[in-house]
């Protein structure tokens, strides 16, 4: 864009004393000097005339788009081939009068440029409107194409797409049809406002034709297909200077479209046009449902996303079950909607713009006398499985089957009749919702807290027995053999220096202080199995505690080398307030156990973050980043490297794997001060995939405890998924992403750590 701003720099002279002045001017030179005034006087003024008169490129410029209605003109079918002389004649003749149109108006003449026409089509349209267009909108290069082609953005698959670019795509199928757009290949700038495909249901940019604005990545197993609710549909590309991305490669199709219909049986199952992609716009589809004399109708939805619209209330699309109810939005997994009548009428309706990816609906029937047999039956009608009552997590939706329960050893009896689990006693946290949870928490006189909340005798307390389940009752203990001391040597010899593990120094005789400093080694080998406790100190050397400079935690992060940490790319994603992407942003602790004792860690700063440029800040894929420190940290007994797993490494189903971190220690709760640890066992990408409603890529591995209560949240982000293998510990991933947490049948997930070995090998030769 031509920029008006003009500055004038000064040159220093380079020689001041040739510039002094020596003596005073004459006659002559007086005249000359104002003959010389006048000459720049006059440029000046004939520049600025010709700057702001002449140059029509400095004007700001806008194309509008519209629409016009011809009255006079029977339609014929070569007005929809722009190549016929029909349709060069009438846009001809729309284009003379649109000029002659705006001549007449003094104060529209000039701004007016010129029109274009761009479709003729055989419907009833509004008189006129005009809409201003991106004023990135100008065309540069343009293509027409008809049905049945491959469209992919300039330069597929050579070369990324060219910056400051428009590229419109009209595509125009044969009467009857409508035209299906299924991209394969998508792969766009993450930020909408820089570049952006829109596709429309109609051939001219109009807003209220527009489907749906895309950027960023979409991965193969997650494709996007549009449908058009006709024959045309207009695709556009608009790129910015920067960040020029590979591009996307899509298949046009001609389709004709069917919906709705009757149903009947004990059972069945429907679904919007096009799921689980976008569904037409300006679509209406109708489902009578109707099941045997007597019986009546339950109607789930195990996916709901359909568009509001504008003003909310379902102004734009909705699905209406008559006389019953009417949804949009985004609805929770298995909806449920039941009619007292053998039949149900299901109505989808989508208007002219903003799609979206519609619904999966399933019907049964059910007994008027037993609603939910075998089943219990929720307040808000829903059945639920017996064996779901009374485990502590609302599954009804309404918290109906945690009411009046008689709970079994491994709960707590809450006195308002709810049954939470044992774990969750004196944690602080008021899980009953009447307290009961947190009542007679301190142990009597004589007795020694585990950090697991037992009571044991005082005199239990480092007597080599592990009296406390979680064994916290030895731990501290300063024993005979090594008083006062913190390290054996392999030979038996105590010595007094702390932390003498793996400090580049040979403190030990037999050199064991300095035996296998490598990856994923504790310096202190006890460990426990676990459900959510605090970490021994050592316990994960690789933790690091990443702050926003003189803030708090904000992320975690792992050691991989002296130089080097892996953390999660959305960590480092720029927001409105925060720079998290500049490496002045941060500081990192190593070493660190406890928030309150940062003193004791080792502080770092930051030379640069690398986020892996795929990351999609919508599906989390790809979420990883690495960081690279100012200045290479010497390892100790608490800060040590994990190793990194080799890209064929796979971490099967049902193995263990240890997660740690500062984050919160309930959903929507506050962070630990203390490092957490848990134990959770990986998850089969498949079930995995289902549970997450259909957001698992290859880049991401899930893991947690499926009944819930244990899972990674929100600040345990950047951290390690930790995995013993060979005695030693690997990173097999990093915290990620989860539908909040530690619900049942929501895994946490993290990226999956051997698809990215070669990267980090590239970006740091570790
Ligand atoms: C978070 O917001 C977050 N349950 C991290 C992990 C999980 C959920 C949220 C997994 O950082």
């Amino acid at each position: 864009r031509p920029t008006c701003d003009g500055t004038v720099t000064f040159l220093p002279a380079s020689d001041n004393k040739k510039l002094e002045k020596k003596r005073g001017p004459g006659k002559v030179g007086i005249i000359v000097a104002l003959v010389i005034f006048a000459a720049i006087l006059a440029l000046i003024i004939g520049l600025l005339v010709w700057h702001f008169h002449f140059r029509k490129d400095l004007k700001s410029q806008r194309i509008y788009t519209g629409s016009l209605r011809i009255t006079n003109q029977a339609f014929v079918d070569a007005y929809e081939n722009p190549d016929s002389a029909e349709f060069k004649d009438l846009a001809n003749q729309v284009m003379a009068q649109l000029k002659s149109m705006y001549s007449e108006s003094p104060q529209l003449s000039k701004y007016y440029v010129g029109s274009k026409v761009q479709a003729f089509r055989y419907v009833c349209i509004v008189n006129l409107s005009l809409t201003a267009l991106d004023t990135r909108l100008f065309s540069k290069t343009r293509s027409e194409y008809s049905a049945e082609e491959i469209i992919t953005s300039p330069g597929f698959p050579d070369k990324p797409y060219a910056p400051n670019s428009f590229v419109q795509w009209q595509l125009r199928g044969d009467p009857g049809h409508m035209l299906k757009l299924s991209f394969d290949t998508f792969n766009l700038e993450e930020d909408c406002s820089n570049d952006f495909v829109r596709v429309y249901d109609s051939l001219v940019a109009m807003d209220k034709h527009l489907m749906e604005e895309e950027c960023g990545f979409y991965s193969p197993s997650n494709p996007l297909t549009f449908i058009s609710s006709r024959n045309v549909m207009l695709v556009t590309l608009v790129t910015n200077e920067e960040g020029n991305f590979p591009g996307f490669r899509a298949r046009v199709t001609q389709i004709k479209l069917a919906c709705g219909g009757k149903l009947s049986g004990t059972s069945g199952s429907f679904k919007s046009p096009n799921f689980p992609s976008y569904y037409p716009p300006n679509t209406t589809c109708q489902w009578d449902i109707e099941v045997p004399d007597g019986k009546y109708v339950k109607l789930r939805f195990p996916k709901f996303m359909v568009s509001t619209g504008s003003l909310n209330h379902c102004s734009g699309d909705y699905v209406q079950i008559v006389g019953k109810s009417t949804l949009c939005g985004q609805q929770l997994a298995n909806t449920m909607v039941t009619v007292n009548s053998n039949k149900m009428t299901v109505v989808f309706k989508s208007d002219s713009s903003q799609v979206d990816r519609g619904f999966s609906a399933t019907y049964e029937i059910f007994e008027p006398t037993d609603p939910c047999p075998d089943k219990f039956q929720c307040d808000n009608k829903r059945c639920v499985n017996p064996s779901l009552r009374c485990d502590g997590w609302n599954d009804c939706g309404d918290s109906t089957d945690e009411r009046s329960c008689k709970c079994d050893a491994s709960m707590i009896q809450c006195r308002n009749g709810i049954c939470k689990p044992m774990l969750w006693r004196c944690d602080g946290v008021n899980d009953c919702g009447d307290d009961t949870d947190e009542l007679n928490c301190g142990c009597k006189t004589g007795e020694f807290k585990c950090n697991d909340n037992q009571c044991v005798s005082e005199m239990k307390k480092c007597d080599r027995n592990r009296d406390c389940k979680d064994g916290s009752d030895e731990d501290g203990c300063s024993r005979e053999i090594c008083k006062d001391s913190t390290f054996m040597c392999g030979n038996g010899k105590c010595i007094t220096k702390p932390n003498p593990m793996c400090d580049g120094q040979d403190d030990c005789d037999d050199g064991s202080d300095e035996s296998n400093c490598n990856c994923g080694k504790r310096a202190y080998t006890k460990s426990r199995i676990v459900g959510g406790q605090e970490a021994d100190v050592g316990e994960f050397p690789w933790q690091v505690s990443l702050h926003v400079k003189n803030t708090a935690h904000v992320c975690g992060a792992s050691i991989i080398s002296e130089r080097w940490l892996v953390t999660a790319a959305h960590c480092v994603q720029d927001d409105p307030k925060i720079k998290y992407s500049q490496p002045g942003t941060w500081e990192a602790y190593l070493g660190l156990h406890t928030q309150k004792e940062k003193q004791k860690a080792t502080k770092k700063l930051l030379k640069q973050i690398i986020p892996h440029k795929n990351y999609n800040s919508h599906t989390y894929d790809n979420d990883i980043a690495l960081m690279e420190l100012d200045s290479p940290v010497t390892f100790s007994a608490t800060i040590r490297p994990i190793c990194l797993p080799t890209a064929t490494d796979v971490f099967p189903a049902g193995e263990t794997v240890s997660i740690s971190g500062w984050g919160a220690t309930r959903e929507g709760g506050s962070g630990a001060t203390v490092l957490q640890k848990a134990n959770v066992r990986i998850i089969n990408s498949t079930v995995c995939d289902e549970l997450m409603n259909g957001q698992i890529t290859s880049r991401m591995t899930c893991a947690g405890v499926l009944s819930g209560g244990v899972d990674a949240c929100q600040g345990d982000s950047g951290g390690p998924m930790s995995i013993l293998s060979n005695e030693r510990m690997y990173l097999a991933g990093v915290v990620s992403w989860g539908d909040g947490c530690a619900r049942r049948d929501k895994p946490g997930i993290y990226t999956n750590m051997p698809k990215f070995r070669a990267w980090i090998k590239e970006k740091t030769g570790v």
